[in-house]
């Protein structure tokens, strides 16, 4: 059995918490991470017959049992999974009930999964079924997309398009938009259920006032969404402090043109 802590997903784990961190966008236990891994390959590193615990997640997640996950511990700080992954993180797969998660390796201090695994599990469900590759689903609260949704309408047309006029890029990177849910109280099934129902058609979730969700195949598209809102929401703030309104704009006819140029499938509702 090859060691655990040499696991790429680890690995790539470790990786991420700290650059998320560093970024500034996961204060003390702010943020969460839920990867989906193939079954071959955690086999390679444990003993997938041995369940230390098991653990009621307080929902049904019948599509993905079987499913295993690693996924970032409650109240964990990202500061510390590089230095600590097995007290940080743990692997979880899904129990026949549908409602337990049975504990293969980490949270070796008896801790447990995110807070959030509703809107994590609930999330891969939604965009399993809109595209079978994904594998990852990122929480966190980055501080200019924050600080956007304070001075900006939360309207998922409205804030798409302000992001798109921002930079170049992002109605390449996310062309299909931002869902935006008003401020809910986090950590509960509820904001789980409306953010699953979001990622039916978006890959980027704003929660008002909280932070930003984003899916991806891999831990690199989800992050690339985020960093990527993150930095036009920076430009917007930057510009707004200078000058409001602002002197220049990317205009809908140029995302038009970049549209066509890219070939891209993107919200046309969202232009005016
Ligand atoms: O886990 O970010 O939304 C801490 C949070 C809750
Ligand atoms: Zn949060």
């Amino acid at each position: 059995m090859k060691n655990i802590l040499n696991a790429p997903f680890v690995e790539e784990m470790k990786r991420i918490t700290a650059n998320m961190y560093r970024q500034g966008w996961d204060e003390r236990n702010g943020g969460n991470i839920s990867y989906m891994l193939e079954e071959e390959i955690v086999a390679e590193y444990l003993d997938l017959n041995n369940v230390i615990r098991t653990i009621p997640t307080g929902f049904d997640a019948t599509k993905l049992i079987g499913k295993i996950f690693i996924v970032t511990g409650t109240g964990k700080y990202f500061k510390n999974v590089e230095h600590d992954p097995e007290t940080n993180l743990g692997i979880i797969r899904i129990a026949k009930d549908g409602t337990t998660a049975e504990l293969l390796w980490g949270y070796a201090d008896g801790g447990k999964f995110t807070s959030e695994l509703p809107a994590h599990l609930m999330s891969h469900m939604a965009r399993l079924e809109v595209n079978p590759n994904n594998r990852v689903i990122m929480h966190t609260h980055p501080t200019y997309t924050l600080a956007m949704n304070h001075v900006h309408e939360l309207d998922e047309k409205k804030l798409t398009h302000t992001l798109w006029e921002m930079c170049t890029e992002c109605i390449v990177v996310f062309p299909d938009g931002i869902g935006v849910l008003p401020w809910m109280v986090c950590g509960t099934n509820e904001i789980g259920i409306a953010t699953a129902e979001k990622m039916k058609e978006f890959r980027l979730v704003v929660w008002g006032l909280h932070g930003i969700y984003g899916a991806g195949k891999d831990i690199d598209e989800a992050f690339g969404l985020i960093e990527t809102v993150e930095k036009a929401a920076q430009l917007y703030m930057l510009a707004c402090s200078v000058q409001n309104p602002r002197m220049n704009t990317i205009t809908d006819d140029n995302l038009r043109d970049l549209a066509k140029a890219f070939g891209l499938t993107y919200r046309t509702d969202f232009l005016d």
